[in-house]
């Protein structure tokens, strides 16, 4: 694990965690070189000022659209996206296949948490089926009695974790119930790590013992994608890979050209309508960027 890790960006300086010591420590940067929550950097003590001397590469970068349907980078280096839905307020209905094209682009691995359980059991299954069936991690689970909780965090130990979805769906209830779970194990003192700070900016939080990281973006993602052409729509379709090869036109957009690989394995029912369905509607949404 690298040492130096971004918590927080401000305008000037950036709140940077010592991971060996969890000391923190403000770190002035230059402008032209603007790290980002989460990132790696090597620092540089000058006097009695600290500066960010290096951003380490870049695994990957967590992005979601602003209210213009720009792309907008948050974090670097997150490995989980965990994507909270939930019984009430229940999910808009291509929310789950918005963030799942955003997850594919940014490189980030998908885990569906399918939350609020305690309402309703069975309300999900169909999703949970679906999205089981197309090789995604799906976690049904309630913050009340905890079902399969266990299973979520053994997928955050050593991973750096990012929860997106609509507000009021409990990803608070859920991060702060995962930082008491990790402090429980270990005994260490309550007060640190609380996941319940009330933050404006995207924050980055060390998993008590463990190796693991939470980051906490507010603002709304409630439109989950920010402007994206047919290619980058479609890639984000983990089922439609191995049929896009075979469109008669390299740019088909898979909506109205003719033999279209995707569409005829719509029709040969290897690929489900309903997600094709989704699709057509995920492209005609983008129209609404222009
Ligand atoms: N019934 C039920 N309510 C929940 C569950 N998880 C969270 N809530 C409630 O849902 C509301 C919104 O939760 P919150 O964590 O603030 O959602 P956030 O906006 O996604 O951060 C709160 O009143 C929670 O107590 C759950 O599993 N079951
Ligand atoms: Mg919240
Ligand atoms: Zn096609």
């Amino acid at each position: 694990m690298q040492k130096y890790r971004v918590i927080s960006t401000q305008k000037q300086t950036a709140l940077v965690l010592n991971t060996f010591t969890g000391e923190e420590q403000a770190c002035f940067f230059a402008r032209k070189d603007k790290p980002i929550c989460g990132d790696y950097v090597e620092i540089q003590h000058n006097k009695n000022e600290y500066l960010i001397a290096k951003i380490l590469p870049r695994k990957n970068i967590f992005a979601r659209a602003n209210h213009k349907g720009r792309k907008q980078n948050i974090a670097a280096n997150v490995d989980n996206q965990i994507i909270v839905v939930a019984v009430e307020p229940e999910p808009t209905r291509d929310l789950i296949n918005r963030y799942l094209i955003g997850s594919h682009h940014c490189g980030t691995q998908p885990i569906i948490v399918f939350n609020k359980n305690d309402i309703d059991e069975h309300f999900f299954d169909n999703s949970i089926e679906l999205y089981k069936s197309l090789g995604i991690k799906t976690i049904s689970t309630n913050t009340k009695t905890q079902t399969n909780f266990d299973e979520l965090l053994d997928l955050m130990v050593d991973k750096t974790s990012i929860f997106v979805g609509m507000s009021g769906v409990g990803k608070s209830s859920i991060s702060e119930l995962v930082l008491n779970k990790f402090i429980k194990t270990g005994e260490i003192s309550k007060k640190t790590g609380k996941g319940s700070h009330v933050t404006s900016v995207t924050q980055l939080y060390k998993i008590p013992n463990s190796t693991g990281f939470l980051i906490d973006s507010p603002g709304v993602w409630e439109y989950g994608l920010w402007k994206m052409d047919a290619a980058d729509i479609a890639a984000g379709f983990e089922e439609f890979h191995d049929f896009i090869g075979l469109c008669k036109f390299s740019n088909c957009t898979h909506t109205h050209e003719p033999k279209c690989g995707v569409k005829q394995a719509v029709e040969d029912k290897k690929i489900t309508k309903l997600r094709y369905d989704s699709y057509l509607r995920i492209m005609d949404s983008m129209k609404y960027w222009d």
